[in-house]
This record gives C-alpha cells, structure tokens and sequence, in this order.
C-alpha cells in the first residue's frame, strides 16, 4: 500500500476555502462590489413560465423603487395610496413595537426580544400581497405579517411577557407566537422546520382540494439545514402550491452568508436547481417584495408551481438581545448598506406621488408611538414575566395528555412543593 503520510511530490497541496467576512471590527465597510441594478430593469415573466426560464431573475434583483422614490418598471404593482400608506403605517409600527420591546426586555420585563430593523418591508409588503386566507410558516423575524393582518399588538406583548394575557400560557420563548385565525403557525425555536411544515400544509390544502396556499419563511443561515433541502425536493416534486421565501439579511448570529454559501451562488439560484421557480428580490423595496409575493401567488394559486424568493436584506441590529455585534462585524454596516431603509424608500415614495407630505408624517408617528405606549401598558397590567415565576405551576404539565403520566404527576407535586417551601405558603 502506498504511504500516505507524506504528500506525493509534484502534486498540490489540497487545501479548502474557509469563508470569512469582507469586513470585521476596525474595518471600514464599503459595500460597492455588490451589484444593485437599476430599478425597473428586470423583466416580469409570465406567472406560469418555466422555472427555468427564471434563472436570469436568481442572479439579478428585482427592484421597483428608483433613487427619486418613483415605481418603475414591469414589477410595478400599481397599488393605490390607502394601500401604500397602510404598508407604511404596519412598517412604522413594526419598528416601534420592536424599540419598546427591546427595551423593556433592558428594563428586565421579559428575558428576551428580537428586532427586524431594516427588513420591515419584507414581512409587511408579503402579508399584503396575499390574501388572509393564506397560511403563513414564519421564523422570529417576521412579526410584521401579524401586524398587517391585524393581530392585536397587546396580544403580542403579552406573549413576551409570559403573563395572564398569553395565548400560549407561557410555554414558548417569548416572540415565538402562534394564531391559527391569523394564518400564523407556531414559530420554532428548532431552525428550518418550517420550511417542510410549509410545503406539507401546501400539499394537504391540495389533496383537500381547497383554493390556500402556504408561505414558508427561512434566513440565509438556515438554508444550511437538511430541512431546507428536504422541503425544496418535495415542493418540487409535487408542484406544491407554495412560495418559499429566503430572507438573506447577510448574518446568521455571527456567522456571515458566505458560511451558507452566499459567495458561491445567490440563494434565489439554488432554486432553479431543484425545478422552483426563483426570484431574487429587494428586500428593502416595499413594492419590489409586494410584487414578487404577488406574482408567485399567482403562480402557485393556478397550480403553476411553486416559488423561492430571495429577499436580499440587512440585519441592521443584533441579532437578539442576547447579542453583541460589535464583536464580529464592522460598524456602520447598516448605514453603508446599498439598498437604504425600506421605510423612508416607502415614504419617498408616497411623497412623489403626492400622497404625503412630512405633516402627516408626524401625526402618524405620534399616532403610532401612543398606540403602541396605550397596547403596551394594558399588556402589563396583566403582568411582566419576572412576576409570572409562581403562576400556576400545574398549567406546565397541562394539554399535551389527556391523563397525566405518573412521570410528569410527580415532577409537578415536586415543582409544586418546592415552590411551597420556598414561598413558605401554598403558591397561587
Ligand atoms: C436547528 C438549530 N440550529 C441552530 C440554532 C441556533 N440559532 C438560532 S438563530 C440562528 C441564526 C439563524 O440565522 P438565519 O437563518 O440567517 O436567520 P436570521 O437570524 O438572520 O434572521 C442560530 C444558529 C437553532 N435555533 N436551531
């Protein structure tokens, strides 16, 4: 047998390609290598086009809204001002709800909280497209498609405080909610899973014959998991009536897109390479995203396949209050990023049309900040959760059984003692 233990002359070394970041701490960002193609200048193929035929469209960037806040081009979805001034409404409200929370969550009144600074357009822009019928299979970043389609903000605070008025009675990480009636299934904790979950619902309203499509929602980091690729074959497959949607925000935590091989080929490209339609989309463009989310409704609700959209975005904060970004990427990234802020492009863009003016810009700030400050105060009148510690203990081992297991009746009578002892008194 031949020795490997030393390498065999006049052959190269082998060596892998590990990924790393264009810029980290001390760096000055310069975004300028990354392509933005002119608004308007991608074309709108046919909704019931071959999936093929969308390749150009993978590596391009479906844009809407150009420099001066005007629509142009064939994604252009011609929406009228109430619409237009709602979306704006729903992403402004999106962005103080998330200041508030986050800031409770400083002020320790809930353990934990998570931004979408910067991708508002995107959650808010698709519950738009679609219609409220439609079930969506979201991730932590999408609290927008709740505030589009009308969820009650307080509901959602009392989620993340765990009190009296959560729906889910405190058994979720605060921000994973969960409403059936607004076709927003449980998020979970576990990465990936609802991309499977998504193409299944889609496949099920098909066997039952009904008219509802489903939305599956992943970041570009979790495009690494097997369940993406395993929801991808089967969306494939059986031509699920499913639109798949990729939020590449750049950052996965601390691990850049390059770590799910963003440098490699766009994550919209990887579509085409199972038979799925793919779009790559500004994710910052309000209309752009309408646009795409409308078009791939259309292509899945007349049985034309389904579609993945990449939503090309930028984590412009921490990933969670658990985290720091300043140590691991440079600062002023979200400043630099190429495709601005999605709600000031929005703005802009009602303002060109005549439809707005920076007057009613700031009554509908006031508005909102009193809204979400009203929502928040009845949230806490039902509690925070360092008040929530001795609640109901029983209700932890309650709703999955029908008759307890002897396993879990004595882990509860123990909890339960505990708590007395502690408490010095029988807890609440
Ligand atoms: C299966 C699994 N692996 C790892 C984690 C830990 N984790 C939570 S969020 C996250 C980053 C996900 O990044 P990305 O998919 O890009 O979404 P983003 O947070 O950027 O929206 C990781 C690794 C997890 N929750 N589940």
């Amino acid at each position: 047998m031949a020795d490997k233990s030393h390498p065999r002359p006049n052959r190269p070394a082998l060596a892998l390609h590990v990924p790393e970041p264009p810029f980290r701490p001390g760096d000055t960002p310069d975004f300028s290598s990354i392509k933005v193609p002119a608004a308007g200048e991608a074309p709108r193929p046919d909704i019931a086009a071959d999936a093929e035929a969308t390749f150009p469209l993978c590596t391009h960037l479906v844009r809407v809204l150009d420099e001066q806040g005007r629509a142009v081009g064939p994604w252009d979805p011609k929406l009228d001002a109430d619409t237009l001034r709602k979306m704006l409404k729903d992403m402004k409200t999106v962005r103080v709800f998330d200041d508030r929370m986050y800031r409770a969550q400083r002020q320790g009144k809930t353990s934990f909280y998570m931004k979408c600074t910067g991708e508002e357009a995107i959650a808010i822009a698709a519950a738009t497209a679609m219609d409220p019928e439609d079930m969506h299979f979201p991730t932590y970043r999408q609290q927008g498609l709740l505030v589009a389609r009308g969820y009650p903000l307080e509901t959602m605070m009392c989620q993340i405080y765990s009190n009296r008025g959560d729906p889910l009675q405190g058994r979720q990480l605060p921000i994973m909610y969960s409403d059936k009636k607004h076709g927003f299934f449980s998020i979970s904790g576990n990465l990936g899973t609802q991309y499977p979950q998504a193409v299944g619902w889609a496949m099920a309203s098909a066997i039952k014959g009904d008219s509802r499509i489903a939305m599956g929602w992943i970041g570009d980091g979790a495009t690494a998991e097997g369940d993406f690729h395993s929801a991808m074959t089967f969306a494939a497959v059986y031509q699920a009536p499913v639109i798949l949607a990729v939020v590449n925000n750049q950052w996965a935590i601390s691990s850049f897109s390059g770590i799910a091989g963003a440098e490699q080929a766009t994550f919209a490209s990887r579509a085409v390479g199972y038979g799925i339609a793919g779009l790559r989309v500004d994710g910052n463009d309000a209309l752009a995203v309408y646009a795409a989310v409308q078009w791939a409704s259309e292509r899945a609700r007349t049985n034309n396949g389904p579609t993945m959209i990449e939503f090309f975005t930028y984590r412009a904060e921490g990933h969670s209050t658990s985290d720091d970004p300043t140590g691991y990427r440079a600062k002023g990234e979200a400043e630099e990023w190429p495709l601005g802020d999605p709600i000031a492009r929005l703005k802009a863009h009602l303002v060109t049309l005549g439809e707005w003016d920076e007057e009613r810009d700031a009554a509908l700030d006031k508005e909102i900040d009193t809204t979400v400050r009203a929502a928040q105060k009845d949230a806490e009148k039902l509690g925070i959760l360092p008040q929530q510690g001795f609640d109901d203990i029983p209700s932890m081992f309650e709703d999955v059984y029908s008759e307890t297991p002897w396993h879990l009746a004595e882990q509860r009578d123990q909890a339960l003692a505990e708590a007395r002892e502690f408490l010095g008194r029988d807890p609440a």
